[in-house]
């Protein structure tokens, strides 16, 4: 029998996350009998290369989700909260990587290797998390069936290419400004509609969305609501400083847990040995551990520096790495849809 191959449609294609979804469907060799390519007006009529074939780049419009079976959606909020719907309407599922409907309790918000069963409660919408949250659940869920997990402290060491295309440009040209002694410029960082921005070469800024009244940043803020959202977990203990630094690609976390029973590193080593798409990298005596360039291009989560507290038994130390535009965004969502398809949901 031949496999039932699907109309698949990618909005924001030609965006920093968009390029990846596509070369992800080829590696994949998802099954597509139609894929369609959707931007603003801005790219319309560009063409894009799949499988050495080119597609021309079509505005994104209501009418070009007829017949579409999954909307791959990261063009913003803002397209996602309009074009969504539109696309559900039309009998498509979408799956959207902006942050429009992650809290919405009608949305289940997956990582498959954490929650896959959320995916069959979908209305026509799965939202796909937060870079930052999406890596460190990977890393926290073998440990919270273990152990249970009562409190997480995060800081994240995030690279600029979350922030899209423009930001990787800006990053790139204030570096070579910087190097030449001539002035630099800021327009992206931290967060385009705000009202100053700063230098991200040679820099560490520790604002990433806007603030909110709380104090905590908006990147921040869904780092704590959805972990708590996809580990089924309300009650967690989570906080959460969210920084930029100047690296292209591969987002970086140091975590520190307190879980519910006594916890020892040696063994959390073994179990995230066996966890569904981890990759434990820990040897201190081989100076071995993750680090961005390393994790750049690869779809695992990679976990080291695993540390027993010092002072509290119940507390463990790690430091956790992965592709922010491949597990962080495009491999996440693509995974979503290969669970779809093999869940028979599809
Ligand atoms: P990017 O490099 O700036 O690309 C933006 C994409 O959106 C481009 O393809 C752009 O098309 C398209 N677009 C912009 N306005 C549009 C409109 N009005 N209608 C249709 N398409 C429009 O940004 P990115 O890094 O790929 O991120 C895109 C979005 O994905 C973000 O805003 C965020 O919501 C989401 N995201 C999620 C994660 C995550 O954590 N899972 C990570 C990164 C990004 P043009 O070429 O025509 O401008
Ligand atoms: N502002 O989709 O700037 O929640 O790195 C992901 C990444 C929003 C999101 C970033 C952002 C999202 C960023």
């Amino acid at each position: 029998m031949m496999e039932k191959a699907y109309v698949i449609a990618v909005v924001g294609a030609t965006g920093a996350v968009g390029t990846q979804m596509i070369k992800m469907l080829e590696e994949r060799n998802f099954p597509i009998a139609e894929l369609r390519l959707l931007s603003s007006k801005r790219s319309a009529g560009k063409k894009l290369l799949y499988k050495g074939e080119e597609i021309e780049v079509k505005e994104a419009t209501p009418e070009m989700f007829t017949g579409v079976d999954i909307a791959l959606f990261s063009a913003g909020g803002n397209v996602s909260k309009e074009l969504a719907p539109e696309a559900v309407k039309k009998g498509a599922i979408v799956i959207d990587n902006t942050s429009a409907f992650r809290m919405d309790p009608n949305v289940p918000l997956v990582v498959p290797e954490v929650n896959e069963a959320d995916i069959a409660k979908h209305k026509g919408i799965i939202a796909n998390p937060n870079c930052s949250t999406i890596q460190m659940v990977v890393a926290l869920e073998p440990i919270r069936k273990a152990y249970g997990l009562e409190k997480v402290v995060v800081s994240t060491y995030q690279a600029v290419s979350g922030a899209g295309n423009d930001a990787i440009e800006e990053m790139r040209t204030q570096a070579k400004a910087v190097l030449e002694g001539e002035s630099v410029e800021a327009n992206i960082l931290p967060v385009k509609s705000a009202e100053k921005h700063y230098q991200i070469a040679f820099n560490a800024i520790p604002q990433i969305d806007t603030f909110e009244e709380n104090g905590f940043t908006f990147e921040e803020m869904k780092m704590i609501n959805e972990t708590k959202k996809i580990m089924h977990l309300p009650e967690l203990h989570v906080a959460a400083t969210c920084v930029r630094l100047p690296i292209e690609t591969g987002h970086s976390e140091s975590v520190y847990i307190e879980t519910k029973e006594a916890i020892n590193a040696e063994d959390v080593k073994r179990l995230l040995t066996e966890a569904e798409g981890v990759v434990v990298q820990d040897n201190p005596s081989e100076q071995e551990y993750p680090m961005p360039i390393f994790a750049v291009g690869k779809n695992e989560v990679f976990v080291g520096r695993i540390r027993n507290d010092l002072n509290n038994e119940n507390g463990l130390h790690l430091w956790v790495v992965s592709d922010n535009l491949l597990k962080g965004a495009a491999w996440n969502s693509v995974q979503i849809a290969e669970r779809l398809v093999k869940l028979g949901l599809i």
